[in-house]
């Protein structure tokens, strides 16, 4: 594995704390509020991220501490790490509570919203680690995807929205051609809601798009169908991590989703190297804070290359 894919791996889990932590003071506001109040150039305010940021980190910690997938430790480390004032969604909220009580992580998440479980974008929105330890094993990354989500998000679209983002981000590792990536997506997704938002993605890349038409066919909420999308199509409009964020963030909604996703696809596929010096400065520290994020990147990156040396 070339030394090159690790700052891939640095530049996913930064980039999309940077992303988070960028909208995180728009979160909620529409388009137009954010135009009338911060202008078109946007810029970091106060480097804060949220609860994306944190249950990311518990994603990292527990691939890390286990060299793969463990539901019960990783659950526990989402418990461990919560503070309920990075803001968290009530259906993780309630998940999270309910294990805390003592149900396991495999039933926690079902009996949500009627039994039908939750498609929040809480599961995509923390999936970079996925994205880049099994970037190299597609049926895995799906495998382990669908897991990490469970432990909060069980209904199929909640799931099916972290995979393609784990897949978006594997895809953005390997370099791949922005113009085979849909094709590799189209493939990947087994929803025909997220087919259609694809073929979407693809119609709005080859005209000219307004942000309203953006938001309207591709979405800017809290649903995993109305953000994942909209973060893909965010990485494949421009060509810098900066411009895509920037972005992405201006179409108002879930700004700090929005903006951590397309922050985790631009950092895998640019590299630590392609974030902005004064974002990352700019990342809050402190005993979870940039440094320790950068560190979880290197030691995925530590082990995956372990893993790869002993099964070769
Ligand atoms: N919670 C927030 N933001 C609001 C407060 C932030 C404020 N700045 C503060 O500091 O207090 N953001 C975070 O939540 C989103 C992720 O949510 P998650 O984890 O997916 O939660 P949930 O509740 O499971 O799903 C989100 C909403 O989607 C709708 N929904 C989901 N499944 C549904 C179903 N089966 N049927 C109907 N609706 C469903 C509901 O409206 C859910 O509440 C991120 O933005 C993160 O930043
Ligand atoms: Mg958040
Ligand atoms: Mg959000």
């Amino acid at each position: 594995m070339e030394q090159s894919i690790k700052a891939k791996f640095t530049g996913a889990l930064i980039g999309g704390a940077i992303g988070d932590a960028f909208g995180a003071p728009m979160e909620g506001n529409s388009m137009e509020n954010i135009k009338s109040v911060y202008g078109d150039a946007l810029k970091m305010i106060s480097g804060r991220y949220t609860d994306d940021t944190e249950m990311m980190i518990g994603v990292a910690e527990s691939l890390i501490e286990n060299r793969g997938f463990n539901g019960e430790d990783m659950a526990a480390k989402f418990i461990r790490n919560y503070h309920a004032r990075r803001g968290y969604g009530p259906g993780s909220k309630e998940a999270l509570r309910r294990i805390r009580e003592g149900a396991s992580w495999e039933e926690a998440s079902g009996k949500l919203f009627g039994g039908k479980g939750s498609y929040g974008n809480g599961a995509a929105m923390r999936i970079a680690p996925v994205g880049v330890f099994y970037y190299d094993d597609t049926d895995k990354l799906r495998e382990i995807a669908y897991k990490a989500s469970h432990i909060t998000h069980s209904h199929e679209l909640g799931k099916e929205g972290a995979a393609l983002q784990a897949f978006s981000i594997a895809l953005a590792v390997t370099g791949i051609e922005k113009e085979v990536m849909l094709h590799e997506l189209k493939k990947f997704v087994r929803s025909e809601l997220y087919k259609e938002k694809i073929r979407k993605i693809e119609a709005l890349l080859a005209k000219e798009s307004d942000k309203k038409e953006i938001i309207f066919e591709l979405g800017n909420g809290e649903e995993a169908f109305n953000s994942v999308p909209t973060a893909i199509y965010s990485f494949l409009r421009f060509n810098s991590f900066k411009d895509a964020v920037v972005y992405a963030v201006s179409l108002g909604g879930d700004t700090d989703t929005i903006g951590a996703m397309t922050g985790a696809i631009n950092g895998a596929y640019y590299g630590e190297g392609g974030v902005p010096v004064e974002w990352a400065e700019k990342l809050e520290e402190g005993k979870k804070g940039r440094s320790y994020i950068r560190w979880l990147g290197e030691e995925l990156y530590r082990i995956k290359l372990k893993l790869m040396q002993e099964s070769s």
